[in-house]
């Protein structure tokens, strides 16, 4: 009763971002203002997502000179397109005549960049090309698009609107670049894409994503090939089949990342950054049952593997960053990124990426490539909805984060919090 009656104080009094940062508790969920308040939103916005490298995309969305797509990250629009010379580059969806936007939402392809209003155009650098009746002494050279921090690491492209980028993308790199190195992710084609409004914070979508504690309950198709136990588990809570089982595992993973590390493919082992600007876990994970690839029946789904791979069974090599998850398997990858919208909605889009010669039909087909992952993310968005009306109803306390399966909750928590003061708050 006491700790209903807290938060209705805490809402009267409406605490700034700064007191609610203090007010909570390590090992525990946030406040819940914030995931709900619209000064929360703001502050997010601006210090995770305008001042952080974000995953946006991948290589793949732009194969050809000319291909270009845009990324909304709120008011901010981004145009990401590759150029005659092949470069993947960024620039603000903002024309240097009177700010209109210069290209719609979704994939298209230019030769230019012409704006649709007084029709300046841009050259796919940036440059101002031609604009009519601005005078000879009009200088088009202080008139190109602004550009955006742009990196692509191992085919992923990740955007940053600050004017100084955190310099620790370095770290992701000098890490992921060897590991992505053999899936030649640059030389895929996205086989299928799909995007879900998420009615919830964004940081319950992240969080929902950071533990499989609800894996066992929620997701039957991601358990035939995902083993919870790798994200962590209560070692004396465990009896019997379960335990023989978890052990078991334990054993096999040893000799698979010996026997990987042997054979040069590298075991690449936990590495995980959340000190500074930038957070992201990599690691290369056993799949169940046959071990190959996320499907149904743990066998690959596209019959041409990645880059030169012959060999099926390479485990899941997965990236996190604050906004991401990707897992990479030997015959695809599927990589999923959110994008705030609303305190309480977040866009989650994933895509599927297969070998660039892989043939839809022949190789692989789309239903079984898809099938895992698209009901994870069904099922996943139905809890963060759930979570978010929990959150929002007055009876809402903070509750504690299992030291188990929950430990990357509470790095990400605390995380969070310190970039949030970093930045002042
Ligand atoms: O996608 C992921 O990496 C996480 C790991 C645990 C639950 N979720 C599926
Ligand atoms: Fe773009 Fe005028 S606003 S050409
Ligand atoms: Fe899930």
């Amino acid at each position: 009763m006491a700790t209903v009656l807290d938060r209705s104080a805490v809402a009267k009094e409406r605490l700034s971002i700064g007191q609610l940062i203090r007010a909570r508790r390590p090992g525990y969920m946030l406040p819940a203002d914030f995931y709900l308040r619209q000064d929360v939103f703001a502050a997010d916005l601006e210090v995770m997502f305008r001042r952080q490298w974000l995953l946006v995309g991948v290589a793949a969305d732009v194969p050809e000179p000319g291909d270009a797509f845009t990324v909304d990250i709120g008011d901010a629009s981004v145009i990401l397109v590759r150029g005659d010379d092949d470069h993947v580059r960024a620039f603000r969806n903002v024309c240097r005549h009177r700010g209109a936007r210069l290209l719609e939402p979704g994939p298209t392809t230019i030769g230019k960049l012409v704006c649709p209003y007084h029709q300046w155009t841009y050259e796919l650098t940036g440059e101002l090309a031609h604009a009519q009746h601005m005078g000879k002494d009009f200088d088009r050279s202080c008139h190109g698009l602004l550009p955006v921090h742009l990196r692509v690491v191992g085919g992923f492209l990740f955007v940053c609107l600050a004017e100084e980028a955190p310099a620790d993308i370095d770290e992701l790199a000098r890490v992921m670049e060897p590991r992505l190195a053999p899936y030649d992710l640059a030389n895929t084609k996205v086989a299928f894409e799909k995007s879900i409004v998420e009615e919830g914070n964004w940081k319950l979508t992240m969080e929902n994503n950071r533990e499989c504690y609800h894996c066992a309950g929620s997701h039957p198709e991601l358990t035939s090939s995902f083993i919870a136990a790798d994200f962590g588990f209560d070692p004396d809570a465990l009896e019997g089949e379960e335990a023989e089982e978890v052990a078991a595992h334990l054993a096999k993973r040893e000799a698979k990342l010996a026997e990987w590390e042997a054979q040069g493919f590298g075991s690449c082992p936990v590495e995980h950054l959340s000190g500074g600007d930038i957070n992201f876990r990599t690691e290369r994970l056993l799949i169940a049952g046959a071990g190959e690839s996320a499907t149904l029946d743990t066998r690959i789904a596209c019959k041409k593997l990645l880059g030169g791979i012959e060999r099926k069974e390479l485990g899941d090599l997965h990236l996190w960053t604050h906004t991401s998850w990707s897992h990479v398997f030997s015959d695809h990858a599927v990589c999923t990124f959110v994008l705030p919208l609303a305190p309480d909605r977040t866009l989650v889009t994933s895509k599927w990426l297969v070998h660039k010669d892989a043939v839809e039909g022949v190789d692989y087909d789309v239903e079984a490539l898809t099938r895992v992952w698209q009901a994870t993310n069904e099922q996943d968005a139905a809890l963060v909805a759930r979570a978010q009306r929990g959150v929002r109803d007055p009876a809402y306390v903070p509750g504690p984060y299992s030291p188990f399966t929950e430990r990357y909750l509470d790095l990400f928590a605390t995380w969070y919090l310190g970039r949030l003061q970093a930045h002042g708050y």
